[in-house]
């Protein structure tokens, strides 16, 4: 007999349905919460489970757990655990642990991509191209590769998980991978998949004129209240607001937290480890303890959204050599441009200090420390008037 405790997002529920896949009646598995595992794995040891393989995968025990799972492998070797989480990379110094961030041609891993590795190899499970394919599908969405790909069909596949239970979604993949040559969505999944992208794209809309932002120890934050779709909406905030380090995704009903980040010079994993939680580098989260509500929501409660930067524009634009015009909420105005070789700022018509090296360098210091935005056209538009009208002769 054996057992899997896994995650229970699409990449834990992967490993889930590849574990049916392997051993069929034999195999129990249970998805858990980051929280709930520990208390899964203490019931699993404490209830006579000696002739029982366990495998944990996507999620890692904590300390104390992790001690008595060596125990119990010393004991009997009926242990397994395999994750790609950096926060997990400490479990390598077990000889039931197995953790890879990275293949050996340099892809990024995810748990169901490295358990059907080791279920092939180890010949439980027999390679096929439509199970390859749905691994390679978990895999992308997981490691958020897909976008890079614009391989629409695992983002599809990921918001189809969360349209239906987690049995359901088991039973009709378990059915599809094992009758078909190929995996696909049928037309019924496709339109339902349709409508689903709309409503992510109108929830996402509505929470960027939600976001605030805030310095919380070295880094600048966004933050977000949302239930639902993280990764998504980590994902465009970011790129809409690329002066923040990193995004911090409040859900109060969960009493959670989620970090996201686009960028490479911050580590989202050690951000949430600082509040016991843990991750990737790219994407972790953690629970709300006292010293997390008190920093992303006492703190910055009655903070206003930060205003987005005008879209439309033909005139007023970024690195422009005429300049570009922002705001703030006190009304300053600011003009972003190049002379002799550097950006400057005036602001409110009066030279800055300070100069910069590229115009991306002037604009972070306009969005962090004024909350500024690029003004619509019709703004510049006026101010060049008003200047101009300045600088005419009188008649
Ligand atoms: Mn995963």
């Amino acid at each position: 007999m054996y057992k899997l405790l896994s995650h229970n997002d699409l990449d834990g529920v992967g490993c889930g349905i590849l574990a049916k896949l392997a051993f069929g009646q034999d195999v129990k598995v249970r998805y858990n919460s980051i929280a709930s595992l520990n208390r899964e794995i203490q019931f699993f040891l404490e209830n006579d489970s000696s002739d029982i393989f366990l495998f944990i995968t996507d999620l890692s025990p904590n300390e104390e757990n992790e001690l008595k799972l060596q125990e119990f492998y010393e004991e009997h070797g009926n242990v397994q655990l395999i994750d790609h989480h950096k926060t997990a990379i400490h479990l390598n110094d077990y000889k039931w642990g197995y953790v890879l961030l990275e293949d050996a041609i340099g892809r990024l891993t995810s748990a169901t991509s490295l358990f059907y590795e080791y279920l092939v190899s180890n010949k439980y499970l027999e390679e096929t191209n439509a199970i390859v394919e749905f691994v390679e599908l978990v895999r992308q969405y997981d490691t958020w590769e897909w976008e890079k790909n614009e391989n629409h069909k695992a983002h599809s596949l990921n918001s189809l998980f969360y349209l239906v239970s987690i049995d359901e979604f088991e039973e009709t993949m378990l059915e599809r991978l094992q009758s078909s040559d190929h995996f696909d969505f049928d037309d019924f999944e496709k339109r339902l998949l349709n409508m689903e992208e709309d409503k992510i794209e109108r929830y996402i809309r509505r929470k960027r004129r939600e976001i605030v932002q805030a310095k919380v120890g070295d880094y600048f934050a966004g933050i977000v209240y949302a239930e639902s779709y993280h990764s998504e909406l980590g994902n465009e905030l970011g790129k809409e607001h690329p002066h923040l380090d990193y995004i911090t995704i409040l859900n109060m009903g969960g009493k959670r937290i989620s970090f996201r980040t686009i960028h490479d010079h911050v580590d989202v994993s050690e951000v949430a480890s600082k509040f016991g939680g843990g991750g990737h580098q790219k994407a972790s989260g953690c629970n709300l303890v006292d010293e997390a509500y008190k920093l992303y929501v006492l703190d910055t409660f009655k903070l206003d959204p930060i205003q987005e930067d005008a879209k439309r524009n033909r005139y007023n634009l970024k690195e422009s050599t005429f300049g570009a015009m922002y705001k703030d909420r006190e009304g300053n105005q600011f003009l972003i441009y190049p002379k002799a070789e550097k950006w400057h700022i005036n602001r409110n018509k009066k030279l800055m200090d300070q100069s910069f090296i590229s115009f991306q360098e002037a604009e972070l210091l306009l969005k962090r420390k004024y909350e500024a935005w690029l003004v619509r056209d019709e703004d510049f538009v006026e101010y060049l008037m008003n200047e101009v009208k300045k600088n005419s002769p009188e008649k």
